[in-house]
């Protein structure tokens, strides 16, 4: 199936240079307007500073499409929540239906993987919820990086998720979770979650050489890079916790389930902490961007 680029991303990719894939879910369901918008386009500027180009990855009426214009960007952060929420379980649905979704960390792998985009920056992958053990919640981002060969460039996972169990799944799926500067898995808004990484490593090149590596050997699948929110920017884990509990505790009540659970979580957790989990979850963002650049960047000498 083609993948529909931009010219510039599509010379990009022909030519070996650095790009960065960028998703929409963190757009449509995961933060409010503007700040949405702010966020998005923030990202692509940082992206761009560093020598790579952005491409945000989206479904538009059932074409799968890497490189939005900033019109669609718009369109995104406008419409927000009402736009469909596509793992990679609904893609058949939206493109047989000609819809118009945004793209969950599963769904940007696997269509960044087919345009033959290696970097993908987001904010927080998906991972097991707390109670996975009754509810069988597994995002199915992590079922994606035993499939696409492409490095994720995340905050830990989100501090709403059972991070011992998203571990354990990511250890069985044969997925590298490598803390970039940090021998901690990061919690998202905090920077300890008190699990350790089982690799660590301090460079771009690094990380680029493990991508290398891993392909080289026909290991199939993505890496995890693990990237501490910066310090100035973090809310640390003992604060936000009793925060996350109420809103896990109303979610329950409420009956969420499915794919609402994650963006019911951020939204209520922006509203109870007046806007400072919004504030840390974009700086976060930015953070990654820049990383995943520099390591877009370090990995184009293999290309
Ligand atoms: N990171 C953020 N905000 C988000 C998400 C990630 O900072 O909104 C989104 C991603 O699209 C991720 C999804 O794939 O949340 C996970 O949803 P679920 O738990 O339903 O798989
Ligand atoms: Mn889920």
């Amino acid at each position: 199936m083609k993948i529909l680029v931009s010219d510039e991303i599509g010379l990009a990719i022909g030519s070996g240079k650095p790009v960065v894939a960028l998703e929409s879910t963190i757009i449509a369901h995961g933060m409010p307007y503007p700040q949405n918008l702010e966020m998005a386009r923030e990202v692509e500027t940082i992206i761009r500073e560093e020598g790579a180009v952005p491409a945000t990855v989206a479904v538009i009426e059932g074409e799968l499409r890497a490189g939005l214009s900033s019109a669609e960007l718009e369109h995104f952060a406008k419409t927000g929540p009402s736009i469909i929420k596509v793992s990679t379980r609904d893609l058949p649905f939206v493109v047989a239906k000609k819809i118009t979704g945004a793209t969950t960390v599963a769904s940007t792998m696997r269509i960044a993987a087919m345009a033959g985009i290696q970097v993908f920056a987001t904010g927080g992958i998906g991972g097991a919820h707390r109670g996975a053990e009754h509810t069988f919640d597994i995002s199915a981002d992590l079922i994606e990086f035993s499939h696409s060969n492409v490095a994720v460039i995340t905050a830990g996972a989100k501090a709403i998720l059972d991070l011992a169990l998203t571990l354990e799944t990511l250890e069985t799926f044969g997925v590298p979770v490598v803390g970039y500067g940090t021998d901690e898995f990061p919690a998202f808004y905090s920077r300890s979650s008190g699990h350790k990484v089982p690799m660590r490593s301090d460079t771009p090149e690094e990380i680029a050489a493990m991508m290398k590596a891993k392909w080289a050997m026909k290991l199939s699948g993505g890496i995890v890079v693990a990237n501490p929110i910066p310090r100035e920017d973090e809310i640390p884990a003992a604060e936000i916790a009793p925060t996350i509990e109420k809103a896990i505790a109303e979610a329950n009540e409420l009956g969420v389930h499915g794919k609402n659970v994650t963006p019911f979580l951020l939204a209520r957790l922006a509203e109870i902490t007046k806007g400072r989990s919004l504030k840390a979850n974009i700086a976060l963002v930015k953070n990654n961007a820049r990383l995943a650049a520099k390591i877009a960047v370090a990995y184009s000498q293999y290309l």
